[in-house]
């Protein structure tokens, strides 16, 4: 990869499994290196595009179809992509993004089994060129997912389906990461959480030409 101003790093997952807490240490890391950035998530990031996210994990006011649910991922990140992550890039700032398109892959077109030709069209129409330069895949087995999510008290519409849909939306983002090497980096995230972090900043310094000390 080569060097230059500011990346898009997404972080990618089934629930649970830890990207919250290792953006944490991917932020801490770039901070040492006195590196810009921002955070963000989907769906989200956006006043509009969080309003859209409380739609989709909320409890249903009444049964969501699966397009509803595919159109509604697709217009919270036209308003994230378009009003905070190209113009934060534009900027020089790196955008780390807790998921972002590969988790659509995953979770509609995995786990609820929307065609993955429907969902590249939207794809192409609300991203264009825009692609994460790395894709880091915290990998994990959904019954260990679901025990660490369900630390966190409540669990949302997503969270409460059964363990095979996780089983699902783990293998695609498997066949995700083979598909296409050279963006995606899967890190077991089953190991201790100090190994995980080692991993990671490894992974940013290899991927990245990140110097440790320069
Ligand atoms: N969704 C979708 O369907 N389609 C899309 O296109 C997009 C999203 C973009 C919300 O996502 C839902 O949206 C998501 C898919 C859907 N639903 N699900 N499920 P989300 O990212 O906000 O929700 P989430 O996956 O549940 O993420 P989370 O709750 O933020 O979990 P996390 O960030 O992966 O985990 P964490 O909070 O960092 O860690 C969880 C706990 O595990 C915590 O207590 C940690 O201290 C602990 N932990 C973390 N790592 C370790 C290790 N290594 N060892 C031990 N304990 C650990």
């Amino acid at each position: 990869m080569q060097n230059k101003r500011a990346y898009f790093i997404t972080m990618e997952g089934i629930e649970g499994v830890g990207k919250s807490t290792n953006i944490g240490s991917i932020t801490e890391y770039l901070d040492t290196k006195g590196i810009e950035y921002i955070v963000t998530r989907e769906p989200g990031g956006t006043r509009l595009a969080e309003k859209i996210r409380e739609l989709l994990l909320e409890d249903e006011v009444e049964p969501v179809t699966e397009l509803t649910e595919l159109l509604l991922v697709f217009a919270a990140r036209a308003q994230h992509v378009e009003t905070l992550i190209k113009p934060a890039l534009m900027a020089g700032k790196w955008v780390i993004s807790d998921r972002f398109t590969d988790a659509t892959f995953a979770y509609q077109g995995g786990g609820r089994g929307v065609d993955r030709g429907t969902i590249k069209q939207l794809q192409s129409m609300v991203q264009d060129e825009l692609t994460p330069d790395l894709t880091i895949i915290l990998d994990l087995d959904p019954q260990t997912g679901m025990q660490r999510a369900m630390k966190r008290g409540k669990l949302d519409r997503f969270e409460r389906e059964e363990l095979e849909f996780f089983a699902r939306v783990r293998q695609t983002y498997l066949d995700i990461a083979m598909a296409d090497p050279r963006r995606c980096v899967i890190i077991d995230a089953s190991q201790k959480l100090e190994t995980v972090k080692s991993d990671l900043i490894d992974v940013l310094k290899q991927r990245l030409n990140i110097k440790i000390d320069g």
